[in-house]
């Protein structure tokens, strides 16, 4: 691993000298990617019960965008579209990865950080990845982890593999395990039990933070936590929790400084607020709404360091910075960390029904920010704007031509990310179970079997066996369904979905 002396680093460099340095450059971009943060879970966006005043900051000196999507309400569906440009639903196994899964990503495809990289930019992706690793079978953690993403569009990469509450629990270094000891190797299953270390359900007193009930959580403890998976070895190679964000931005600074005088692009795709919500220590009970609170102040945190490092090297005016989540919120994720108990009348989703996994509007609907200082007019906008235009939209920006097959689903609404323009897509699809169109300001939802309440998260799943069909503009809150009233719009609406799904 690089040795961090970012702050020793930045010292040695006379402020003034930097400034100015990317003058007439093509801008720095870089995603700051949260995780299952929801659209009411920022200041900006009506929460009062939890501060976050830099990402506030950010959205006051940028756009907020108020209808921004990610693709779907999990995961690796909204990770595989924003860095492919393509719905996840059209491709097989692109679903809720387990930690030892293979690459989803094909390596012979345009990605968001291939387009960066053929206009000449450094590109870097630091944080969670899950979206696999290696081609097939068990990734060889102990050797070369490869195909990942040096391999998809990033010339250096650290990261862990799959959730903070997935195995192994350790980072990756571009190819290989950071503090990999060939004395201790890594072994992981995701099947049975192997070696012979305790786990969270035969050794519940050894917690520090229990798992809900019957939400599994309970096989191999690392760091006083019962995680999804077991693993044995690697045991100078685990993270600690505590440390995972401020680990993630020492990176990220490390990377922006190392690369202050060349365009750059940075993924970082932040743990939080992720399960297991185990905050630094100084974050700890900070908020009012238990570790659930104290991990979006730490986001918050994460995101000032970001502003304060360009602010610091001079590179603010030539960065511009995207914000968002990759699905909705969710409180009881599997931990008994205060969401539930604390939730003090703090409103995760917003006036929105649904949350992760749902396909009501809290899935995938998300806080949306893009700032750039100086070229784009802070303001507010309510154009329809989703994170697989990511691609094709900066493709635009830096004259980047895309070929037929590449990215199929994202659009150039360059203009409307930037603010010139208020009109986003004229429709979109999300995914969460079943499909949904919105269009306009109306939103099908296919009809689909299966429980409407997902009992363990507590989340209204949006599904039902009877088409759906709500007015966004007037019921936002998706309580109206209208589709018996609009027979016709939804004979067409469906007809479209068909359309979409065969293109
Ligand atoms: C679920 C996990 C949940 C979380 C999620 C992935 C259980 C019962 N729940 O299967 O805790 O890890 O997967 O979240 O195992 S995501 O944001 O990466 O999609
Ligand atoms: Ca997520």
């Amino acid at each position: 691993m690089k040795k961090i002396l970012f702050t020793a680093a930045l010292m040695g460099i006379a402020h003034a000298a930097v400034k100015g340095q990317q003058k007439g450059q093509q801008p720095n971009v870089i995603v700051i990617y949260a995780d299952d943060l929801g659209y009411g879970d920022v200041g900006c966006n009506g929460a009062t019960r939890v501060k976050t005043p830099y990402i506030d900051q950010l959205a006051s000196q940028g756009i907020r965008f108020t209808n921004g999507h990610a693709t779907a309400a999990t995961c690796t569906p909204s990770r595989y579209s924003i860095l492919t440009g393509e719905y996840a639903w059209r491709k097989k196994g692109t679903n809720i990865l387990p930690g030892n899964a293979a690459l989803i990503v094909p390596t012979n495809r345009t990605t968001l950080g291939k387009v960066f990289q053929r206009a000449g930019y450094r590109t870097a992706c630091i944080g969670k990845w899950h979206l696999g690793l290696g081609t097939q079978g068990e990734p060889d953690w102990n050797g070369e982890l490869k195909p990942g993403p040096l391999e998809t569009g990033f010339d250096y990469a650290f990261f862990f593999p799959a959730t903070a509450d997935r195995v192994p629990t350790v980072y990756v270094e571009n190819h290989r395990v950071v503090a990999l000891d060939p004395e201790d190797t890594i072994h992981v299953n995701y099947h049975h039990k192997i070696g012979n270390e305790p786990t969270g359900k035969e050794n519940p007193e050894l917690l520090k933070m229990h798992s809900s009930p019957g939400q599994g959580h309970d096989q191999t403890i690392v760091n006083g936590i019962g995680r999804i998976g077991w693993m044995t070895g690697g045991q100078r190679a685990r993270w600690t929790d505590e440390s995972l964000a401020g680990d993630f931005i020492n990176q990220a600074q490390h990377f922006i400084e190392e690369h202050r005088k060349q365009p750059f692009f940075l993924y970082l795709s932040l743990s939080d607020i992720h399960v297991p919500r185990m905050p630094d220590t100084r974050f700890k009970g900070r908020s009012e709404l238990g570790y659930r609170g104290d991990v979006i102040m730490q986001l918050d945190w994460s995101v000032g360091e970001i502003m304060k490092t360009l602010d610091y090297l001079g590179l603010a005016k030539n960065t511009i910075v995207v914000f968002s989540s990759d699905n909705g919120p969710v409180l009881d994720d599997g931990y008994v960390d205060g969401a539930v108990t604390q939730q003090n009348g703090h409103q995760p989703a917003g006036v929105m029904r649904g949350g992760k996994y749902s396909i009501l509007e809290g899935g995938t609907r998300v806080p949306f920010i893009l700032r750039w200082p100086g070229t784009v007019k802070p303001g507010v906008s309510g154009a329809l704007v989703s994170q697989v235009d990511l691609l094709a939209s900066f493709a635009a920006m830096l004259r980047q031509p895309l070929q037929e097959n590449d990215a199929p689903d994202s659009w150039n609404i360059l203009s409307t990310l930037l603010g010139k323009s208020q009109q986003g897509r004229s429709s979109m699809v999300e995914q969460a179970n079943t499909l949904a169109l919105v269009k306009g300001d109306w939103k099908y939802i296919a009809p689909q079997g299966g429980p409407k309440l997902l009992q363990a998260v507590n989340i209204e799943s949006g599904l039902d066996t009877v088409p759906q069909l709500y007015n966004l503009k007037n019921d936002l809150a998706e309580k109206q369904n209208m589709a018996a009233a609009h027979p016709e719009m939804v004979k067409e609406m469906a007809a479209m979905l068909e359309t979409i799904k065969s293109g």
